[in-house]
């Protein structure tokens, strides 16, 4: 039954790289069901509980829906959209008329990605920041993928490029600090993606790396557990091993597309078995049997994530993940290592016109206080407190976050929660009043998951097949409401100097698009290169992010390309598919296309990266220390700010410190007894769980814990406050080349309370 009250509408879940296909059944104007929509042409009916929590989240009281302002007294109170507005202009101007915008910072959280609205448009606020000097921006990026960033860049030519595991086709997986158990994949998209590892464990085999036996590692047909922040020692011992046993692979489609293979086997000379092992935890006969195991598979591929990303090491081990693929001829191969074609272009995919023609520059410019080189515009995320609390010239003042919430999910939270309240300007795009929005002097809220409309673009460059998908907004929003690009236009207009409630809003957009167009039509090796800026503008439907998915549709390989492919793709033929419209599979013999490195080969050896390489050779003249700690994540979470859903809390509580009873009888701690976790950093109080989850020498905590701080407005995830992760990770131990943070290997000791 249709009508208006009873509904259904299919949409695509936002909250993660799944992508999953939804329908969301509507009564009344509230929505009584969500399910998986089975017609989906790419997720089939897949969803995990937290596509069923979009309701709550909706629904969600502590949700914000009006502006805030933070009183005098301290507390935030509601006002009007003008208010907040000319509340952001009297805290902001000061800084910019006296400073410049060069003691401005953005910060761009997490859900920026996932929000199409921000996602096109935090371009804007960002880029008119930086034309009036602001630095570098910061982002989760180097507490999370930053090293496959470099790695992509250097190797395969663009930031966001690099290829992924044909889980449908291998025969043998190995997959390096990535627990899809619980994050469903990550620069990996696939629909079910616990379904397609079993399915490789029936036909053939999966081994999971990682110091924690994950739900995924039980799954598997073999845990490797491993020293934490050694997975660049093993992967070069492997390789090591392939090259001596005469067990690389160079098949033609390789040939005169890879340089240097045989450089990169032979920097794998130090790293003998026999030597990394007593290192790494792995005995060299396992070590060995890996490498014939994956030398004798017939489709084998090696897949690593954020457990190989933020560590010490992070970059070398991301890096040989894509040399062993590559020496095992597994590069863009059906059932190895092959480029996704996503279908909806983004300008990030495109190189940086400062970047373009050269290679890619490191280090263009240096951090104030500690001098740290910038990697791909930003420093390390743990930069951000000392830039604003270490007084002299160019300190930050003022701080725009979006979405985001490093008070929680960056390392040395505890001295950036004495920092933020320094800010002269801080206004936070937010949805909830939490950990870090409480710092703001304006929240100014965006729409719920259910109010606005979607259509993803990064993760179809990581997708297991081309798909492209448009979902409308389920509710209108309530009028009057300001939308999230507009609000960054808004605040990015303010900086040339329009007072933020004065801002042409429709003006900039235009100016926006228009000219992101003309720089891009201008550039060599992108889809726009050498289209008529001014005709492609003209034909565009819409405004917003609507404009500019109607563009990366028309740009991207299915795309009309504005009349030059009559049948081609535009956003209204997308519309006209509510379960989304299925393009193409993965394939291999796709380098030619999608590698855009200066010499157009995949560069395997670049001097940014293995110049780490004698700093990992000091790591095995090191001793292990006797305990570390390491992250981990949780199906109904989402980093930090899923957990005000009532739905997804239920159950005993999660924020548990994992020990192997080995340890726990060393320190002396008890199951379910309180115990008081240390590093150089700072201590927290958490309860323990003993099990043998976790391998011995290494406890896990998971990060984006620590609620129940003052003035915050989320009840649900009050009552389950767990400890802060971050107040436990310093912020100076860095994998260099690509300035991320280790977050996993932080030597730390447990005691009894
Ligand atoms: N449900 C849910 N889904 C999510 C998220 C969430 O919070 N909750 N977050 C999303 C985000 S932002 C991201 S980036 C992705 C991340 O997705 P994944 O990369 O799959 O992340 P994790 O589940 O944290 O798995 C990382 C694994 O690395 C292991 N590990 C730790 N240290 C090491 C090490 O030194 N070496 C090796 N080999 N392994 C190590 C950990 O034990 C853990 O099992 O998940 C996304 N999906
Ligand atoms: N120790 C440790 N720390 C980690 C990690 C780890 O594994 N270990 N993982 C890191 C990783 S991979 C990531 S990605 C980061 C995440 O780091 P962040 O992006 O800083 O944090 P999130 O928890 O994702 O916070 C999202 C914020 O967005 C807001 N929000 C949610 N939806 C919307 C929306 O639609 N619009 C707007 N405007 N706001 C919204 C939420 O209220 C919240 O404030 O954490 C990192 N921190
Ligand atoms: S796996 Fe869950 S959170 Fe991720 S897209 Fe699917 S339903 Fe949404
Ligand atoms: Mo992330």
């Amino acid at each position: 039954m249709r009508g208006v009250d009873v509904d259904e509408r299919k949409i695509t879940c936002p909250l993660c790289e799944a992508m999953c296909g939804l329908r969301v059944h509507v009564e009344q104007g509230r929505v009584t069901d969500i399910r998986g929509n089975a017609d989906d042409v790419w997720s089939r009916g897949h969803l995990c509980p937290k596509g069923v929590s979009l309701a709550h989240l909706h629904d969600d009281p502590d949700r914000l829906r009006r502006p805030m302002v933070r009183r005098q007294g301290g507390g935030h109170e509601e006002v009007s959209w003008d208010d907040a507005f000319a509340e952001a202009e009297r805290v902001l101007r000061p800084v910019l008329d006296t400073d410049g915008a060069r003691a401005l910072t953005v910060y761009v959280g997490n859900p920026v990605a996932h929000n199409h609205a921000l996602a096109t448009h935090i371009g804007a606020l960002i880029g008119f920041a930086q034309a009036v000097g602001m630095q570098a921006y910061y982002s989760p990026g180097t507490v999370d993928q930053w090293p496959l960033n470099v790695v992509g860049s250097l190797l395969f030519g663009a930031m966001w490029n690099a290829p992924i595991p044909d889980l449908s086709r291998t025969d043998y997986l190995m997959m390096l600090g990535a627990n899809p158990s619980a994050s469903q994949g990550s620069m990996l998209s696939a629909p079910d993606v616990m379904g397609l590892l079993s399915a490789i464990a029936d036909r053939g085999r999966v081994v999971v790396v990682d110091p924690r036996r994950t739900g995924t590692a039980r799954q598997a047909s073999e845990w490797v557990p491993v020293q934490p922040g050694t997975d660049a020692l093993l992967l070069f011992a492997l390789l090591r091993t392939l090259g001596e046993q005469g067990w690389v692979r160079r098949p033609a489609h390789l040939a005169g597309r890879v340089d240097g293979l045989d450089e990169a086997i032979a920097l794998a000379e130090p790293f003998t078995p026999e030597r990394i092992g007593p290192v790494t935890g792995i005995p060299a006969e396992t070590i060995r049997r890996l490498a014939h195991e994956l030398a004798h598979a017939s489709k084998p591929v090696l897949y690593s994530r954020i457990g190989a990303s933020t560590q010490e090491f992070g970059t070398l081990a991301t890096w040989l993940v894509f040399v062993v693929n590559t020496a095992l001829g597994a590069l863009d191969r059906p059932g190895g290592a092959v480029f996704p074609k996503p279908p909806v272009w983004t300008p990030m995919f495109a190189k940086p016109p400062d970047q373009t023609g050269v290679g890619w520059q490191f280090g263009r410019f240096h951090s104030r206080v500690r001098g740290a080189p910038e990697v791909l515009g930003q420093f390390p995320v743990g930069c951000l407190a000392e830039e604003i609390d270490t007084p002299g010239d160019g300190r930050l003042r003022a701080l725009i976050t979006v979405a985001g919430n490093p008070a929680v999910s960056a390392p040395g939270a505890g001295r950036l929660a004495e920092a933020l309240p320094r800010l002269d300007a801080m206004i936070a795009v937010d949805n909830w009043l939490n950990e870090t929005t409480r710092h703001a002097h304006v929240i100014l809220p965006g729409l719920s998951p259910l109010e606005r409309p979607h259509v993803d673009d990064l993760y179809w460059m990581h997708s297991t097949a081309s798909c492209v998908k448009w979902s409308d907004a389920v509710f209108e929003p309530d009028p009057g409401r300001p939308l999230e690009w507009e609000l960054l236009l808004r605040l990015g207009g303010a900086m040339f100097g329009t007072p933020v409630p004065d801002v042409d809003v429709a003006g900039l957009d235009d100016l926006y698009v228009g000219g992101m167009i003309a720089t891009m039509s201008a550039l060599p090796d992108n889809p726009l290169s050498g289209l008529d800026a001014p005709t492609v503008m003209a034909r565009l439907a819409g405004s917003g992010p609507e404009r500019l998915a109607d563009l990366g549709i028309r740009v991207g390989p299915w795309g009309d390309r504005f009349g030059e492919r009559p049948d081609g793709l535009t956003l209204a033929e997308v519309r006209r598919h509510p379960d989304g419209l299925r393009l193409a599979e993965l394939e291999g013999g796709r380098l030619d296309d999608a590698v855009t490195t200066p010499s157009g080969r995949v560069e395997l050896i670049h001097s940014h990266i293995v110049g780490d390489i004698p700093r990992l050779v000091r790591r095995m003249e090191r001793d292990t220390p006797e305990l570390v700690l390491i992250s981990r994540r949780h199906l109904r979470s989402n980093n930090s700010w899923l957990h005000n859903v009532p739905a997804l809390m239920r159950g005993r509580e999660r924020c548990t410190l994992l020990i192997n009873p080995l340890d726990a009888a060393r320190t002396g701690v008890l199951h379910d007894h309180d115990v008081c976790v240390r590093t150089t950093e700072g201590a927290v109080t958490v309860v323990a769980e003993v099990s043998d989850e976790v391998m011995p020498g290494v406890v896990s905590l998971p990060h984006g814990w620590g609620h129940g701080v003052p003035g915050t407005q989320m009840a649900t995830a009050n009552a389950h406050p767990g400890v802060n992760n971050n107040l436990l990770n310093p912020t100076d131990v860095i994998d260099v080349p690509s300035n991320t943070h280790a977050l996993n290997g932080v030597p730390c000791q447990v005691g009894r309370v």
